[in-house]
């Protein structure tokens, strides 16, 4: 027997962007472990990837190509050749491509995060074509937008350096479920005596782990910030040398927070004045005794209207008392831009024919962009899609209208998948592609800073062909010669980071093929001298371009457009708040139909106050339904003070045909976008929940 160890990389939508060890015996990928010498990672993988051969070897995977023999939807399907399908794709693309490219439209998001497999020979492909733009805002936008326009780009505090916190603020994340090697960090701190806050409207694995939870309203968290940022002014609690050095309208903010005293945001957040007071006091003064102060953000609390704002405001904090001296302080959001990563020779947009500047569809509003017909503001009616690593039908909001949209008999529907997932059922033509076990790959990470490799540690089981392979293929039945169309996947990692870009200097693919990882070279401590990248190089308290883009230039508070607050009309109908946080064995929808998984989750869940589960007669386990003007799901009720009263959570994001009902919590959420980003609303959200009939519920225990 031979048996050798591959260097890999976990390709899914995390942070933590773990460094993988694959034990391979004869052929067979039989282990897959965390690397013990990645300082990240230290050889620990989460329990979703520490089963990746189970999900890899799965008797579901799809293994051929295959097109529709059934209605749209269905998911009945028959084996054909590459060839069949790529000549059939080829066909159907080409007089749509004549009439107007524009309506073909790529839609991916981040089934794997690889810099190859993600969008690399994809978008070469879509440029050359001269197809619609997707807008990816699924997740990030909004935040990145907030931070950038503050903070210049998505760069923060090293994950590397949170043991070394005297206070961390776990602000809108799980990390427990989603950020694991930062929890470990955060652990670290707290076993050297630091105080660990988690604000979230939900009582999570990590909240009930903190010394502190500040269990707030959902779309609350810019009126939070404010109230700090009265406080620490107010008190002094500033570091006025930072200040003066390296930030941008501080006189003008002083005069903004002034109006944001403890009680009115107290009344916003639905939690006490001493609650804000002790946060700001607790945050300000370990800050003025020289210690640093570190806040993790993340997206729970960007998926709101006000999200973009949330994240601004949080992100003026650190610059206030002089966080950002310590390497160990300030705030971390993103590391992307840490990265910098080279899209025009990754992408090639230059392939788009001269002057062509597509039309862009934003992703979160696929649903009605599907049903729209030919206009003039909205271009050509979208003729074809073209799915890959995005499951849009259980992910994307008002999915009701996704899956209507995707039913159209007069659309032609590609998708690229390991799965049958509820997209995949849609598919005119259903294309097998590898997993990351079967192909090569390069990666940046959004949560600590290391480029990672990933080597093919087996071949590609059945027929299944990676995505950079699939678009070359087609590419070249569509006529298409650039060169670039055949370039190896190995040629494309070469060239994914800009060596001229002093973080990358040292970048060379075939060394970190073959350590696995390395870091990039940043200095700790990014912003000790300030070195912003927005426009005055400070941190702007003020910031001009929020103007000329038409949004307040100061930090403020966005209500969300579904609050008993913000519309109480609405409120009458649909009086609870609901949020869909990712649940711990779940990434997104990926592993939903992993039964070891799944069985762990068990099934789909609404965590719901006692005494709003009271008055509703609802008893643990009963069986209820969610619902509001957009749609509704079922669930099974946990009577739970975890969910704040007037709060329901429903953990995500299951598939809807392993439901009992078909139907997941998209069916319930808008495709409205946020203040800025374009981002999605996901918790931005009022319902209302009934308990479905007793023997109903009960037959189905
Ligand atoms: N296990 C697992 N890990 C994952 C994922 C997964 O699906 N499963 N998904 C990955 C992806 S794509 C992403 S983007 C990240 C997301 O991971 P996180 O950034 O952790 O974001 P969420 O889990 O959406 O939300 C985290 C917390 O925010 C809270 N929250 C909701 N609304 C608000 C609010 O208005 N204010 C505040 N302060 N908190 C709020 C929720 O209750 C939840 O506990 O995780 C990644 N990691
Ligand atoms: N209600 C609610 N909805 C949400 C969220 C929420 O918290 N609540 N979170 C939102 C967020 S943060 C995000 S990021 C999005 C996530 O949305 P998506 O990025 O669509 O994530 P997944 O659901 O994991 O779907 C990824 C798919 O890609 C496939 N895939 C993986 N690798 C490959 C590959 O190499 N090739 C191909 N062809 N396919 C591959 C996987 O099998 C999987 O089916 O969902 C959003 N939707
Ligand atoms: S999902 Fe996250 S924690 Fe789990 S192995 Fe992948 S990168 Fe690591
Ligand atoms: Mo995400």
């Amino acid at each position: 027997m031979t048996t050798s160890i591959v260097r890999a990389v976990c390709p899914h939508d995390c942070p933590d962007t773990c460094a993988m060890l694959v034990t391979v015996e004869d052929g067979v990928a039989t282990a897959v472990k965390g690397d013990p010498e990645h300082p990240t990672t230290a050889g620990v993988l989460c329990t979703k990837v520490s089963r990746y051969t189970e999900r890899t070897y799965h008797p579901d995977r799809l293994l051929h190509p295959m097109k529709r023999v059934g209605p749209k939807g269905a998911g009945q399907f028959e084996r054909i050749s590459w060839e069949e399908a790529i000549d059939t794709i080829a066909k159907r693309l080409l007089p749509i491509a004549r009439r107007d490219p524009q309506a073909i439209l790529p839609y991916s998001y981040a089934g794997t995060m690889g810099l190859v497999q993600g969008e690399s020979m994809a978008s070469r492909f879509f440029n050359k074509l001269g197809a619609s733009l997707l807008d990816r805002t699924i997740c990030a936008t909004a935040g990145g937008a907030g931070y950038a326009y503050t903070l210049g780009s998505r760069i923060g505090t090293d994950v590397e350096q949170f043991q070394e916190a005297k206070v961390i603020l776990i602000w809108g994340g799980n990390p427990i479920a989603s950020n694991l090697h930062f929890w470990t960090r955060a652990q670290e701190a707290k076993r050297r005596g630091a105080t660990l806050i988690a604000i979230d409207p939900y009582r999570s694995l990590t909240a009930e782990k903190c010394h502190q939870h500040i269990a707030l309203l959902p779309g609350t968290d810019a009126a939070l910030a404010l109230g700090m940022m009265h406080v620490l002014i107010e008190r002094d609690l500033i570091d006025h040398d930072y200040v003066a050095r390296y930030t941008l309208g501080f006189a003008a903010l002083k005069e903004r927070v002034a109006l944001w005293t403890p009680q009115r945001v107290a009344h916003i957040c639905g939690i006490t004045e001493a609650e804000v007071t002790a946060l700001a006091v607790l945050y300000g003064e370990t800050a003025m005794r020289g210690d640093a102060v570190a806040i993790r953000t993340n997206y729970g609390l960007q998926r709101v209207r006000g999200g973009g704002m949330a994240i601004r405001n949080i992100a003026c904090l650190p610059a206030l008392v002089g966080a950002w001296r310590h390497a160990a302080g300030g705030v971390q959001l993103s590391a992307s831009d840490s990265f910098p990563k080279n899209f025009r020779a990754l992408q090639r947009p230059d392939l788009r024919a001269a002057g062509q500047k597509p039309r862009t569809i934003n992703m979160i509003t696929i649903g009605d962009d599907l049903l729209r017909d030919t206009s003039v503001e909205f271009g050509p009616r979208i003729d074809a899609v073209i799915v890959y690593n995005s499951n849009p039908v259980a992910v994307a909001p008002e999915s009701s209208k996704v899956a209507q949209g995707f039913a159209r008999e007069d659309l032609f529907t590609v998708v690229l998948e390991h799965f049958q997932t509820d997209t995949a059922d849609y598919a005119d033509i259903l294309l097998p592609a590898t997993t990351q076990l079967e192909h090569v790959d390069i990666h940046s990470t959004y949560g600590h800073l290391y480029m990672m490799a990933n080597n093919a540690a087996i071949a590609p089981l059945g027929e299944a062909k990676p995505n950079t392979e699939i678009f070359r293929l087609l590419a070249c039945r569509m006529g298409f010669d650039d060169p670039c169309f055949s370039e190896s996947d190995d040629a494309i990692a070469a060239v994914a980071f800009d060596v001229t870009h002093p973080h990358a200097v040292h970048f060379d693919w075939t060394r970190l093929k073959q350590s696995g990882w390395q870091k990039l070279a940043m200095a700790p401590a990014p912003f000790a001298n300030g070195g912003f990248a927005t426009p005055s190089g400070k941190c702007e308290f003020h910031c001009a371009r929020m103007e000329a883009d038409g949004l307040d230039p100061l930090p403020d508070y966005i209500a969300p457009y579904e609050s008993v607050a913000s519309n109480p009309a609405l409120a009458k109908k649909y009086p609870l708040a609901m949020i869909s946080p990712p649940a711990r064995n779940f990434l997104n929808s990926t592993f939903v139909n992993i039964q070891s998984l799944r069985q762990t989750e068990g099934e789909p869940h609404l965590d719901i106050h006692p005494a709003d589960a009271g008055h509703r007669a609802i008893a643990k386990g009963d069986m209820v339904r969610i619902f509001n003007a957009r749609g509704s799901f079922t669930a099974r009720a946990r009577v739970t003070d975890r969910a704040r009263r007037g709060l329901v959570v429903g953990l995500s994001i299951w598939w809807k045909k392993l439901a009992s009902d078909g139907k997941n919590a998209n069916e319930l959420t808008s495709q409205r976008t946020t203040d800025m980003g374009n981002g999605p609303v996901f918790y931005d959200v009022l319902v209302q929940v009934e308990k479905i009939d007793v023997s109903k519920a009960a037959g189905l225990e």
